[in-house]
């Protein structure tokens, strides 16, 4: 089977499981885990930050920073196509009290900018939450993988900084952006005061994600971590693997980049799908099969044809390249979405 629906199937490699089996580990609770701290220490000095916080997850290391960036009732800005507003359960709503201030993200990702600035509420007004943070996505998920321009990164921030609220990027896949833009990562972290990234995504690791940002911040992000349940006690087991991402991992991903434009090229010259391949800059392919056919009975013929592919709801059907995915099997799944498709025209003649 070929495993396109995401980049979290990645499985860990021969080096992470040595890694995990070799760990030297401690109580990360009373700060004794040499494991975590040093991947705690290698993420901020990667991203440019003071410190992190090693998290069970990328859902958890955004409410982490959430939580830490705002009071109850204080209000986030937010793109109305962010994973924080579709997939993760509204947690911010549920366990932080944090309203939303959903503004439309462009097919780049972005929120228009002067919506932002009339969105950042006026200080010192009795009926007004306060705006507590605002929170991105590089690279964008539902937006293709988009990857915000650091034009654009820099415009925000000169509002943000203006106004003297936070920035929190949620960079599940900064590492793509940085491959896919030739830039820097920290250089692009410094658009903004906290970051989320994951390891269990391209990098491959099996679990884990690090919030980065100052010294100050991440003290309060710990404790908003406790909060949630999730510091954890002999954890460099899994940051040993985490490790191994950010040190063996990382200069891989423009493969990655490369094999999904591949794949959206072909796409594209399928009857019966629309997609722009241009459009496709980093690991995330989405495309639409309609009217040709039902996005649901594209998805259960590819599987037939040996080839997993994931329904994007309103965006479409989403393919994720990944480390686990071979040129071969790019050509493979091309292939079958040929076949699928050829035989949908087959049957309307
Ligand atoms: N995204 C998953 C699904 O939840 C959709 C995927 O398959 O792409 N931020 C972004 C931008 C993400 O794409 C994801 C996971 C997360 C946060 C959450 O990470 P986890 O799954 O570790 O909680």
């Amino acid at each position: 089977m070929i495993d396109l629906r995401s980049d979290t199937v990645t499985q860990p490699t021969g080096q992470m499981r040595q890694a995990m089996a070799d760990a030297v580990v401690g109580d990360d609770q009373y700060g004794e885990d040499p494991t975590v701290r040093e991947l705690e220490q290698l993420s901020a000095r990667l991203l440019g930050k003071e410190d992190a916080v090693f998290v069970a997850s990328g859902t958890m290391g955004n409410l982490v920073a959430l939580l830490t960036h705002c009071g109850r009732g204080d209000e986030v800005i937010l793109g109305d196509e962010s994973h924080i507003f579709w997939y993760e359960s509204g947690g911010a709503a549920a366990l932080g009290g944090m309203p939303f201030a959903l503004l439309p993200n462009n097919e780049a990702g972005e929120m228009d900018l002067e919506r932002v600035e009339k969105a950042i509420r006026p200080k010192g007004r009795m009926g007004y939450p306060a705006t507590g943070v605002i929170s991105i996505e590089n690279t964008q998920n539902r937006c293709g993988g988009a990857v915000l321009s650091m034009e654009y990164l820099a415009s925000l921030k000169a509002i943000a900084d203006d106004q003297d609220i936070p920035i929190h990027m949620d960079g599940a896949r900064i590492f793509n952006a940085a491959a896919a833009s030739d830039t820097p990562v920290d250089v692009i972290a410094s658009q903004a005061d906290t970051i989320q990234f994951c390891l269990s995504k391209g990098l491959a690791a099996p679990v884990g994600s690090l919030v980065v940002g100052s010294g100050e911040f991440i003290q309060g992000a710990r404790r908003s971590r406790k909060i949630l349940g999730g510091a954890m006690r002999q954890s460099g087991v899994i940051a040993a693997a985490g490790v191994v991402a950010l040190t063996e991992m990382v200069t891989r991903l423009p493969e990655d980049n490369q094999r999904a434009r591949t794949l959206a090229d072909g796409l594209a010259k399928i009857d019966g799908i629309t997609i722009v391949p241009d459009a496709v800059v980093t690991n995330i392919v989405i495309f639409q099969t309609e009217p040709a056919l039902d996005h649901v009975r594209f998805i259960d013929s590819m599987a037939a044809h040996g080839v997993r592919v994931s329904n994007y709801g309103t965006r479409g059907v989403r393919m994720v390249t990944h480390y686990q995915i071979s040129d071969d099997d790019v050509q493979t799944a091309l292939t079958a979405a040929r076949e699928v498709l050829s035989s949908v025209a087959v049957a309307a003649d």
